[in-house]
């Protein structure tokens, strides 16, 4: 085969006389038409085509021939270009295997890398990295295809970096936290662990009811997987502080003062009480000095705003009335040379009972009957 034209020679010979007139014709012809057709040939003539060609010969005596030959090596069609059939278009983190589909006609058929140096293909290419690759192709008249060419973009070995982890709050709270999660752009699988269990798949901030800790991995296109992170929560408090405590200086009765010193546990951070069940809740700095009696309540708040129990200690030892004025009774007011027995009548709330008698006696202890 060739891609150029052919030069045929016509041998002619004629035994009884000498050739007159030679001549060629494109087309298979009969005698006649090259009475007044075809072109005068000398020794050869150029075939530029495919196809059947005539020679005519007339001798000195007017004989005439025809002799044909058919030309079907002339090939100036080039291979049409290659196409390429990876073994995969999607995003991958495996090597590609990448045929080349050459045409039929194609004697030579090449491939070059990244405009490297042109190479014989020989079968399946193992693709390891994203590369621009080329072919073309030859064909046994030395017609050459065009190029073509496929660009490997799909190769992906680079893990997406780590997902980030914020909470809505690091402040003590007793309500809940919601963990917000940013993955790169590169991640089409989201996912995250709660405290430590199966990985799920990610789509809405995670509402946080209690402490604990969660983690985060996004997983590319490719199917490689991030570096894991994570947060701990550990501001949820929903435990309110212990009940206060209470102390008064005495619980005697007394006609003064009571101080009473409130205890409030250690995670109070607002620490109050009141006067009375109608009183108003007010910060406790100090001992509270009561000069009446009444009920002390206490309550108190941690950080995270849970409210303890209130308790209280009612005070009704104070007693600044003193008693009522003693009355007397005497046994006889009339005039007798018999004893005289006074009674001396105390008031209910008289603990301690006594009398003088003169205005320079010695109070002596009251008994009934003496
Ligand atoms: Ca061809
Ligand atoms: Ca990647
Ligand atoms: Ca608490
Ligand atoms: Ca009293």
């Amino acid at each position: 085969m060739t891609n150029e034209n052919i030069t045929v020679s016509a041998n002619i010979t004629d035994s009884a006389s000498a050739v007159s007139v030679k001549k060629w014709a494109a087309g298979n012809q009969s005698v006649g038409y090259f009475a007044s057709n075809g072109t005068v040939l000398d020794s050869s003539f150029v075939a530029t085509s495919n196809g059947t060609y005539t020679v005519s010969t007339k001798d000195a005596a007017g004989n005439e021939a025809v002799q044909t030959i058919t030309i079907n090596n002339i090939d100036r069609v080039a291979p049409i270009p290659a196409t390429f059939s990876p073994s995969t278009t999607a995003p991958t983190k495996k090597d590609i295997l990448l045929t080349i589909n050459y045409t039929n006609d194609s004697a030579i058929k090449l491939y070059s890398i990244n405009d490297g140096t042109w190479e014989t293909f020989t079968g399946l290419l193992t693709i390891s990295n994203n590369v621009t690759l080329k072919a073309r192709s030859m064909d046994s008249s030395n017609n050459t295809s065009e190029e073509s060419s496929i660009s490997i973009t799909n190769i992906d070995r680079v893990a997406p970096n780590a997902p980030t982890l914020s909470a809505s709050t690091t402040a003590p709270t007793n309500g809940q936290v919601e963990i917000t999660i940013t993955y790169p752009e590169d991640t089409t699988t989201k996912q995250f662990s709660l405290n430590g269990g199966a990985w799920e798949n990610y789509t809405n901030p995670i509402v946080m009811t209690s402490n604990g800790t969660v983690k985060a991995r996004g997983i590319d296109a490719a199917g490689n997987i991030s570096n894991e992170n994570s947060i701990d929560v550990s501001n949820i408090d929903d435990v309110p502080p212990a009940n206060a405590t209470f102390h008064a200086s005495t619980l005697e009765p007394t006609n003064e003062d009571v101080t009473v010193t409130i205890t409030y546990p250690e995670d109070a951070l607002l620490k109050e009480y009141k006067l009375g069940a109608g009183g108003t809740w007010t910060t406790y700095t100090n001992p509270i000095v009561l000069s009446s009696n009444t009920t002390v309540y206490a309550r108190s708040k941690d950080e995270a705003n849970n409210y303890s129990e209130e308790t209280s200690l009612a005070i009704n030892n104070i007693d600044k009335t003193p008693p009522a004025n003693a009355t007397f009774t005497i046994s006889n007011d009339q005039p007798t040379n018999n004893n005289v027995s006074v009674t001396i009548n105390y008031p209910n709330d008289s603990t301690v009972k006594q009398f003088k008698v003169g205005e320079d006696g010695v109070w002596t202890n009251y008994t009934v009957q003496r």
